[in-house]
């Protein structure tokens, strides 16, 4: 069972196997002498919360938003995935990360800092992982030590445009 996007409420219950509906599919105690009883049945009922308006990973995109459909307004994310957004900050100037990947400041700065052996000019603030399981973009991983083509340098270049400012 699944929560849909939305706030929803459900209540599960145990059938007893006495239930004539369901043939020997429901719920029974046997004790080491095989003697069967039903047991007592209390429902459970589950509650589904929809993700609010925080940012519970911290990278700059709401919950609400990174469950959105549309990459290009922050959607298509991983609402516990601090890397998926790859919007940097520029050191010691601003805007510092501002909620947007541009191509002046963001790209600008990982390309700026291309470092494919993890020497200088390399600042772990513009620096992402793997693609992560499925190789998507938005399965962003960590920091690895370099900053290279594959993952920095397209990774950046694949979220150009996108906003959750
Ligand atoms: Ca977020
Ligand atoms: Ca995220
Ligand atoms: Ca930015
Ligand atoms: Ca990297």
């Amino acid at each position: 069972m699944s929560c849909p996007a939305t706030s929803a409420q459900a209540t599960l219950a145990l059938i007893p196997i006495t239930n004539p509906f369901i043939t020997n599919q429901g719920s029974v105690f046997a004790d080491p002498d095989g003697v069967q009883t039903t047991p007592k049945l209390n429902s459970i009922t589950m509650n589904c919360i929809a993700k609010s308006a925080g940012d519970t990973d911290g990278d700059g995109c709401s919950d609400a938003t990174e469950n959105g459909s549309d990459p290009v307004q922050g959607g298509d994310r991983d609402w516990l995935n601090p890397w998926d957004f790859y919007d940097v900050a520029i050191a010691g100037g601003l805007p510092g990360k501002d909620g947007v990947v541009d191509l002046a400041n963001d790209y600008m700065q990982v390309s700026a800092h291309f470092s494919p052996s993890g020497g200088p000019p390399y600042d772990i603030q513009y620096d992402r992982g793997t693609w992560g399981p499925g190789g998507s973009w938005n399965n962003t991983q960590g920091p690895d030590g370099v900053i290279d083509l594959p993952n920095d340098i397209l990774g950046v270049i694949q979220q150009l445009g996108h906003s959750c400012a």
